[in-house]
């Protein structure tokens, strides 16, 4: 059977380049950078040039800090309790600001915040899916330590206003973080232009490895180390590097650079084109408007049929890898969080389908998706009792 992959927002394919400039670093080329030897010493060049490929691609000083995690989740996690050993436990702060739409790693980390005192608002997000600069500006408080907003949701595409909310965070003297893993190699990221002073990325979103991230430091602002031991990365995340991985994720981060101007018109005419032809289904909705989206999204609501259904008839009968939302959310099998968060009823929050695509996603795969999609929403149509030819509700 045909394979067409729509889930890039979960993880992308590994590109060839980045498998081959990773090879060296398994086979020859295996020593510790931090041993004096050649065999350590002859690696210190391929890592200077990921640490370059990184910085350069969000636009980071070169006394700024960007250290290399195992992951997104790391990065957020390791940012969040940070800033609660450093800012609250041993000062007077005691509230973080962030979205009701964000990672499970942002959003979890926390709720486990909250059972040590910490007190957290939580942002509403609009019908958009997006939050208002106006809702963070009230609620700042004089004891935020940080606000915490992500750059675009995972689900939606909905991209946020990340540069307004470095603005109030700076005018208020408080630490401002964002999770960019679904905005880098999908809309310019430059740390300086945002006003950030931490941002979290993963490789695997942008045709890198599995297993490797980044945490962006601004200069100046202090973290407190989450894992202990030497001197790797300034002390600030000890342990041995991975250098293959660092390797990778360099010329990742590159390419996707490269790739931004072929994201913004060729990935977004293909993302537009099938979109268009989803909508002809009756009783569909998507959330976001599009130029207010990363272009690679969509989030799709059909009425009358289960998300889950939807997405097993896709892959068994059509060999279609979509996705109902957050990949690591999909066992649950609850309503869609975003659709909730917008004000989705509780049947209509089941019924989301995300479609993601990449720079390599071709228009033969989206035609191919939008004939077995029709078909797939007429089947299980057919057999639900729930799909009557009702307007759905306006949201
Ligand atoms: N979202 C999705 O299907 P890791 O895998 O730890 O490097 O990245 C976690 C993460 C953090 N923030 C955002 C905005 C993300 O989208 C993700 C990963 C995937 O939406 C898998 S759950």
């Amino acid at each position: 059977m045909r394979r067409v992959y729509m889930d890039n927002n979960a993880t992308t394919k590994v590109a060839d380049e980045v498998v081959e400039a990773m090879k060296p670093y398994f086979t020859e080329m295996y020593g510790n950078p931090n041993s004096l030897h050649t065999f350590g010493r002859e690696v210190h060049p391929g890592v200077a040039k990921a640490i370059d490929q990184v910085y350069s691609a969000i636009n980071a000083n070169d006394d700024d800090d960007v250290i290399f995690t195992s992951c997104a989740t790391e990065s957020n996690n390791w940012i969040l309790k940070s800033v609660w050993l450093d800012l609250i436990k041993n000062g007077n702060k005691n509230h973080i600001i962030t979205t009701d739409v964000e990672h499970p790693s942002i959003l979890a980390t926390c709720k486990f915040l909250e059972s040590q005192g910490v007190e957290i608002t939580y942002l509403p997000v609009n019908s958009q899916g997006s939050i208002s600069v106006e809702d963070v500006k009230s609620a700042v408080r004089e004891d935020t330590a940080l606000i915490s907003v992500m750059m675009a949701n995972n689900e939606t595409g909905a991209i946020f206003p990340i540069k307004e909310i470095g603005e109030i965070a700076k005018e208020r003297d408080i630490l401002f973080h964002t999770d960019a893993v679904q905005a880098v190699g999908k809309i310019p990221v430059d740390v300086q232009d945002l006003g950030v002073d931490f941002l979290s990325m993963s490789a695997h979103k942008f045709h890198g490895p599995k297993g490797i991230g980044a945490l962006y430091i601004r200069k100046g602002k202090r973290i407190t180390p989450l894992f202990h031991g030497g001197s790797q990365m300034g002390g600030h995340r000890s342990g041995t590097l991975n250098t293959p991985y660092i390797v990778g994720m360099g010329k990742a981060i590159e390419m996707a650079i490269q790739s931004l101007p072929k994201m913004d018109s060729e990935v977004r005419k293909l993302r537009d084109k099938l979109e268009d032809a989803l909508l002809e289904i009756p009783d569909t909705f998507v959330v976001g408007e599009r130029d207010q989206r990363t272009p690679n999204t969509i989030l799709i609501s059909v009425k009358g049929v289960e998300g889950e259904g939807m997405l097993w008839d896709l892959d068994k009968r059509f060999g279609i890898a979509a996705a109902t939302g957050s990949a690591c959310a999909s066992e649950d099998l609850e309503a869609n969080p975003v659709l909730e968060a917008i004000g989705a009823e509780k049947d209509l929050a089941h019924t989301a389908i995300r479609l993601s695509l990449s720079r390599y996603t071709t228009e033969d795969e989206v035609d191919y998706v939008i004939e077995k999609f029709r078909a797939s929403v007429e089947r299980l149509r057919a057999i639900s009792s729930s799909y009557s030819k009702v307007k759905p509700q306006n949201i």
